[in-house]
């Protein structure tokens, strides 16, 4: 099973989110929108894991997210990777606000624990909203940046738990479940 550890939003604000992002998806790039139900924020990719390994998965997250509170997360302004002239994905960001930052450390130190190689990359928070077609021309984005700095959207999310999730790959994109929630304190 395709495993991942993310935080997800709540549906009201991934809605608005996605009604914000209309402009571009309304421009024609050569990109794969994700669905509004598709949108969380990752903070620890596992990739292909045997089920029998799910429960110490489990026992990791809760570890990571012991003692850590519930805290507000920040959404706003709106971003590519690795450039907005060549954007592989297109985002929308998540302020790294230290509480956040922190279970993403504790949950890569958990699963390190488990095998899991630590990220090479530094952490840059973000909620991805569409991945560029590989064959995207180059100037396919040429107005990328304009029609980003055109959007206005700021959101907040009580973030209350941080969760398993299962992507399964399908032909018309990834569909994602979530088989664990690990609930921060109150
Ligand atoms: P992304 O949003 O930055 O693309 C489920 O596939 C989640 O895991 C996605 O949100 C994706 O992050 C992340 N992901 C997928 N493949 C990955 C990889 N090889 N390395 C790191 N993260 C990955």
């Amino acid at each position: 099973m395709r495993l991942f550890i993310a935080i997800n939003l709540p549906p009201d604000l991934r809605q608005r989110l996605w009604e914000a992002a209309e402009p571009l998806r309304t421009a024609g790039y050569p990109v794969r929108w994700v669905a509004p139900d598709g949108v969380h924020l990752t903070l620890k990719f596992l990739g292909e894991v045997k089920p029998d390994r799910e429960p110490q998965v489990v026992v990791a997250i809760g570890l990571a997210v012991q003692g850590a509170k519930r805290f507000t997360l920040s959404v706003g302004g709106f971003g590519a990777f690795p450039s907005l002239s060549r954007p592989r994905v297109v985002w929308a960001g998540c302020e790294p606000v230290p509480a956040l930052e922190l279970l993403q450390h504790r949950v890569e130190q958990e699963l390190e624990r488990l095998g899991f190689p630590l990220e090479g990359r530094a952490f840059h928070p973000h909620l991805t909203l569409g991945r560029a077609q590989r064959d995207a021309r180059a100037g396919a984005f040429r107005d990328l940046e304009d029609r980003m700095d055109a959007l206005t959207f700021t959101g907040e999310s009580m973030v209350e738990s941080v969760d398993l999730m299962e992507s399964q790959l399908a032909r018309d994109g990834a569909r994602y479940t979530r088989r664990h929630a690990a609930l921060l304190a109150g």
